[in-house]
């Protein structure tokens, strides 16, 4: 039995949705859908920089820190204080150091899901970079009180491309991501193109809360369901006001680090020029007038103040995910267009690079990964992930070429997260034909894709650089959690099988 629309929706949905409306004062729009539409807030902030130490460190410490949120003095976790965690940036050809330490209150507290709390990890989401310690090994454990040194050779990053850092440690991923924990990962542009463009990232982020913490898992529920905030930030503020010159063309990189909320954006009167995805820069510049962004995916966007000089509103257009979810429109920040005119272009050409992949796939390995849910419990191919060796295991060898399918047996969209190699997408079934259309055409690297409800996708996946043992799995947070995971076991070249 797969996951639909079913009736136990209905109580959790009005408390969701009434919530919503008490705190924001929001309201409905025809069709079911709710619209969150705060007033415009204080200034647009970058996240913080992250500083390196004298010995060339990111250190991250990982806290519970007390944090203005949206007027309420919150608990949330954050790292060194931040929330979001602050901007960590790293150039191709080199190595990117991070010390991560556990500063969690110790605890033999169980969640509801039956691990224990507090243990944590650090995943490079969207690096290129070996699976094993001391780099993006998911084996790695802290428990609270423990530092780890990581060291991640960058020699075969992409350049330009905006990535991010969470925790991974199997069952309590949702609730330390919930509760604050991601951050900007940057890889530096080799390119030219876009020297000099005012940029700024965008975390997009969102929290409900209970109290001063934020609301607790309680139920599994939540799990299946995937929890959506009513509070929805863009680098923690609400609706924060960005300034843009007449004129202007400003670059955005923007990620997804909500657990389950799924945005379509658009900004009113304007085109998004996307000019880069999850792994990388695209060829050149593609207007499109709303964009999908599930959770792990990122976009790379160029913004022209070539309308009237006034306010317009940063949107998350509606959009149904399925399963229970409603649709909501929702206000993520305001551009305000203000200063002295500037005649600034878009650029023709972005990255010369960026190619399809043009190969004949019929003699590559092909396999199958069908995702379904059942009973509080996540499956790939028909197993639930109950350990590293125990769970849907694929192996694979270093240096070829892989097709895979997707196939989603559930009533709600899944984001599929490969770690490690990028994939292009080749085909999509069902779900949104304005995302299909575009992802099955740019010269896009992809480590999230959407598939579909009862829908699928096909992505040509290059196995490349690096060995080792790391996984695949539902970017819906609690869905991770409840064991919609795998393992994809890489093996070096001459290994056998
Ligand atoms: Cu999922």
């Amino acid at each position: 039995m797969a996951l639909s629309s079913c009736g136990i929706t209905g109580a959790y949905l009005s408390l969701h949705t009434g919530l919503a409306q008490a705190m924001m004062g929001n309201s409905r729009m025809g069709g079911g859908t709710t619209i969150i539409n705060p007033p415009p807030g204080a200034v647009f902030r970058d996240p913080p920089e992250a500083v390196k130490n004298i010995n060339g460190v990111y250190e991250l410490a990982i806290e519970e820190t007390s944090i203005n949120v949206n007027g309420t003095l919150a608990t949330l976790l954050t790292y060194n204080g931040s929330f979001p965690g602050p901007t960590i940036r790293a150039k191709r050809g080199e190595n990117l150091l991070v010390q991560l330490k556990n500063f969690l209150p110790h605890t033999s507290e169980k969640n509801i899901l039956g691990h224990t709390k507090n243990i944590t990890n650090l995943h490079t989401h969207g690096l290129h970079v070996s699976p094993k310690p001391p780099a993006d090994s998911m084996m790695i454990q802290l428990h609270p009180g423990e530092i780890y040194d990581y060291n991640y050779c960058m020699d075969f990053e992409e350049p330009g491309h905006l990535n991010f850092y969470h925790p991974h440690v199997h069952g309590v991923v949702a609730e330390q991501y919930w509760g604050g924990l991601a951050g900007p990962l940057v890889v530096e542009d080799e390119t030219a193109a876009l020297v000099g463009l005012e940029t700024h990232i965008m975390v997009l982020k969102d929290l409900t809360l209970s109290g001063s913490v934020p609301e607790p898992y309680t139920s599994t529920m939540q799990y299946m369901h995937g929890k959506e905030g009513n509070l929805v930030m863009v680098n923690g503020q609400v609706n924060p006001v960005l300034n843009i010159q007449p004129g202007q063309v400003q670059r955005w990189q923007i990620v997804n680090a909500c657990n389950a909320r799924f945005f379509n954006l658009a900004l009113e009167n304007h085109s998004i020029n996307l000019i880069g995805t999850d792994g990388g820069l695209l060829d050149k510049p593609y207007p499109v007038s709303s964009i999908l962004l599930s959770p792990g995916e990122r976009v790379d966007i160029l913004v022209k103040a070539n309308q009237a000089k006034k306010s317009y509103r940063f949107l998350s257009l509606p959009y149904n995910r399925g399963g229970m979810s409603t649709q909501q429109q929702v206000t993520l920040l305001t551009l305000s267009y203000k200063g002295s005119q500037l005649n600034s272009s878009l650029p023709d050409s972005i990255n010369t690079d960026a190619k399809r992949v043009a190969m004949d796939t019929t003699a590559l390995p092909q396999r199958r990964l069908t995702l379904s849910m059942m009973q509080g419990k996540g499956y790939i191919n028909g197993q639930t992930f109950l350990g590293m060796d125990n769970a849907c295991t694929i192996m694979s060898h270093l240096g070829g070429w892989e097709v895979w399918e997707i196939v989603n047996q559930s009533g709600m969209d899944h984001p599929f997260h490969q770690h490690v190699n990028s994939a292009q997408v080749l085909s999509i079934t069902g779900g949104d034909s304005a995302y299909t259309s575009l992802y099955t055409k740019i010269p896009a690297w992809k480590d999230v894709v959407i598939v579909p409800k009862w829908g699928s996708v096909k992505l040509l996946v290059p196995v490349m650089d690096w060995d080792g043992m790391t996984m695949f799995h539902c970017h819906i947070i609690e869905h991770e959690d409840i064991g919609m995971m795998g393992v994809w076991d890489i093996m070096a070249e001459g290994m056998p099988m």
